[in-house]
């Protein structure tokens, strides 16, 4: 993996050059070197350590709420120590230098950290959700406080040592909802088998069927729908450039595959 800034073909810097609507598609890869663990990378992702069934759809929350709760109170906790890196910080100064200049940059995640955000860029859509955002499990209402800090061990780092290990999990049980007063509160997160936010994937259909260049970052290519975003794009003409250490389900298919991390591809990309 190359840590040195790429050289970038002629043709590839040429249309960074000249695009004004860029899209940057940003998946788990992106927050890697932050210190976030991606989901299906080998020995460090989550599902390596962690069974999906059990933590990440609605049959694992109401077998288990607090167990599922816990798991996302720990990676909030992870996420918030965590902070933004030069990834990060090159979209944002992008998408400023764009805006500036009459065009515009438009960040769609699959991520549920706030690491775009921190790092400066605003975020026209968070197809998976939030970490940092909670409704009730029975009337749907938003909570209106981030519960998640109250009652919580602030401590994360009491935790680390037993974070692969579910049984040593503090498990704290979810709060009711303030609204309705007896539903659970539950993360904001998409979970396997429900539908994404219908406002958050049709701002992403718009912004791909609109742009003259999109760079898909960090992400395996393998859950949909976010993983048919790339294919808008190259559908309505754009170059789609991927930036990624390997090589995905998608690779054959981009006009470009930039083979490094995020950290080093993204600035020479920016600036
Ligand atoms: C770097 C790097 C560096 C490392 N720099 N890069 C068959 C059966 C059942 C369901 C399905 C099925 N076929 C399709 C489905 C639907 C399912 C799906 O797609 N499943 C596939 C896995 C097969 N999708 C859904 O269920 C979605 N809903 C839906 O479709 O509704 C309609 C429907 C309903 C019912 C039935 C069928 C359809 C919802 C999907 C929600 C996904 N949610 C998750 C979990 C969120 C919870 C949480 O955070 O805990 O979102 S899954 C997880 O994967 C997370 C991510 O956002 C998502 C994508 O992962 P991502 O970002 O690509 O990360 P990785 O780890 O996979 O890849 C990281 C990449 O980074 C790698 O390529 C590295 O090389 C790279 N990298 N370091 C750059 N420094």
């Amino acid at each position: 993996v190359p840590t040195t800034a790429p050289h970038l073909p002629a043709e590839l810097a040429e249309a960074v050059h000249s695009a004004r609507r860029v899209v940057v598609l940003s998946g788990a890869g992106i927050s890697a070197e932050s210190g976030v663990p991606t989901f299906r990378d080998a020995q460090t992702g989550l599902w390596e350590r962690f069974s999906p069934e059990q933590l990440a759809s609605e049959d694992a929350w109401w077998a288990d709420p607090a167990l599922v709760w816990s798991w996302y109170q720990w990676r909030a906790r992870m996420v918030r120590a965590c902070a933004p890196n030069p990834g990060h910080q090159a979209v944002g100064r992008w998408q400023r230098a764009l805006a500036r200049e009459g065009g515009s940059l438009q960040v769609v995640t699959q991520n549920v950290d706030d690491l775009h955000e921190r790092g400066g860029a605003e975020v026209v859509s968070h197809l998976h959700g939030s970490l940092f955002e909670y409704r009730c499990a029975e009337c749907g209402e938003p909570a209106e406080h981030d519960p998640g800090v109250a009652g919580a061990r602030e401590d994360g780092a009491a935790l680390a040592g037993h974070e692969d290990d579910l049984e040593q999990l503090m498990r704290v049980p979810p709060p009711r909802c303030g609204h309705c007063q007896d539903g659970l509160l539950r993360p904001g997160i998409v979970w396997f088998g429900e539908m994404l936010p219908s406002e958050a994937l049709e701002r992403a259909y718009t912004a791909l069927e609109q742009c003259d260049l999109a760079v898909v970052v960090g992400t395996s290519a393998v859950v949909q729908p976010a993983a048919s975003l790339p294919f808008v794009a190259l559908g309505a003409g754009a170059a789609v450039v991927e930036v990624n250490p390997e090589v995905t389900e998608f690779s054959s298919a981009a006009t470009w595959h930039l083979a490094g991390p995020a950290g080093t591809v993204l600035p020479a990309l920016a600036d």
